[in-house]
């Protein structure tokens, strides 16, 4: 079962890597102004997930510069489930006038990058 799941795995990355969307380019001005709304935004997600393919590929499309953590290292993890409640990816955790919270799934997280950035 782990060996199916790492080469499904594998097979997804190669297929994103081949078919990667194209990023949405912007004038500098622009892209510092959106650079800046992203800094307070990262994205806990595991590297080979369909999920977080899905809405890295959003990222790229929008053109938005937005941290990725790996949720697959022990610290994260357990940031991930005390702070955002479960150990469940993708999560985009939004810091907004010093109060923090943590989106889960990969639908609602695409929507909402599409409505602010898009
Ligand atoms: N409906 C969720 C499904 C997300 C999901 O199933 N993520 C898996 C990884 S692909 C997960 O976090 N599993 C928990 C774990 O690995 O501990 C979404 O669209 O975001």
């Amino acid at each position: 079962m782990f060996i199916i799941r790492w080469i499904l795995g594998r097979l997804i990355l190669l297929l994103n890597f081949i078919f990667s969307p194209k990023k949405l380019q912007r004038k500098a001005t622009e892209q510092a102004a959106v650079d800046a709304q992203t800094k307070s935004l990262q994205l806990y997600q595991y590297a080979a997930c369909p999920f977080c393919v899905k809405v890295r590929r959003d990222i790229r499309r929008n053109g938005l510069n937005i941290v990725t953590v790996d949720a697959k290292l022990a610290d994260n993890k357990q940031l991930l489930a005390s702070q955002g409640g479960k150990v469940q990816v993708p999560c985009l955790r939004i810091e907004e006038n010093n109060k923090v919270s943590w989106m889960y799934e990969s639908s609602a997280i695409s929507t909402y990058l599409n409505e602010r950035f898009a």
